[in-house]
């Protein structure tokens, strides 16, 4: 291999570095806890997109849970439904909330109940095998919104 191919890995490898999961902030990012009994939950966050692009989530997966996706409630003659979304684009420059009754994240088959006050890796898949893990707080409700 020549120097000038390797020169050019390097620059592959330096420009994925700085890929669609650096251009992802996320805040506010809490799993409820497990109600007894249960063995499933689900995960809330605010996702900013700050860069000049797309950015597609293709899917979601966490150590704890035997099962993994994004999910969306939906109330339908007066019931509340929850259907898999498939994937999730974010607008450059926009924020998307998932919040309880909207867009979610669905834990299912929890090795263990999720107790207030841990706090569990949770990692969005990207387009072009990207990924952005992140630490969400568990806890019974929401804590208080910061304001800016
Ligand atoms: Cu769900």
């Amino acid at each position: 291999m020549t120097l000038r191919a390797l020169f050019v890995i390097a620059l592959t490898l330096a420009s994925s570095a700085s890929g669609a999961s650096d251009n992802l902030i996320i805040s506010d990012a809490w799993v409820r806890a497990t109600p007894p009994g249960k063995m499933m939950t689900a995960g809330y966050a605010s996702i900013e997109n700050v860069s000049k692009d797309v950015i597609t989530i293709t899917g979601v997966s966490a150590e704890v849970a035997g099962h993994t996706s994004l999910h969306e409630t939906r109330i339908k003659r007066d019931r509340s439904t929850m259907r898999p979304v498939a994937q999730l684009s974010i607008k450059a420059g926009e924020r998307v909330s998932l919040k309880p009754g909207g867009l979610h994240i669905m834990l299912m088959k929890l090795s263990e109940p999720l107790t207030d006050g841990q706090s569990i890796d949770i990692c969005l898949e990207l387009e072009n095998n990207d990924s952005l893990c992140s630490a969400f707080s568990v806890a019974r409700h929401r804590k208080a919104a910061h304001h800016h």
